[in-house]
């Protein structure tokens, strides 16, 4: 009798551990970067990048002006952009136009590496990079 409980307490706890492991490795396969544009400058923030994994850029926009966050590094590949609760998702997606006080997120995966530029079209001295480092490829 006593013995039969101890065995279903252990089949839980594998089956709980389990799952936790498959979340974790859910979080890792997502890499994240932070752009905030403030002062007409683009402030970045990344760890390192790896090939073919999805890339996720959230973009703030915290000045007063009308910004535009567009890179050639979305060429060719499937981006889905998201901007006030709407959802573009296609190939050739150049960027996205930022409001005042609006932020955007874009997913796509990264296959080139190298730096990667992006710019505002609005304001052509506004420049910034991502860089993705061949050495942290898979
Ligand atoms: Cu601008």
């Amino acid at each position: 009798m006593r013995r039969g409980w101890r065995w279903a307490g252990i089949a839980m706890l594998s089956g709980a551990c389990w799952s936790a492991t498959a979340l974790h490795v859910e979080s890792q396969s997502e890499q994240v970067v932070e752009v905030t544009i403030r002062d007409f400058t683009f402030v970045t923030k990344q760890g390192p990048l790896r090939l073919g994994l999805p890339t996720v850029i959230h973009i703030r926009n915290e000045d007063a002006e009308r910004h535009d966050f567009g890179s050639t590094m979305f060429e060719g590949l499937a981006a889905r952009i998201e901007k006030d609760g709407v959802i573009a998702y296609g190939r050739g997606l150049g960027g996205v136009m930022l409001d005042p006080k609006r932020d955007a997120t874009i997913r796509f995966n990264l296959e080139r590496p190298g730096r990667h530029t992006f710019r505002c079209s609005i304001h052509p001295d506004m420049k910034g990079e991502l860089l993705l480092l061949s050495a942290e490829a898979v």
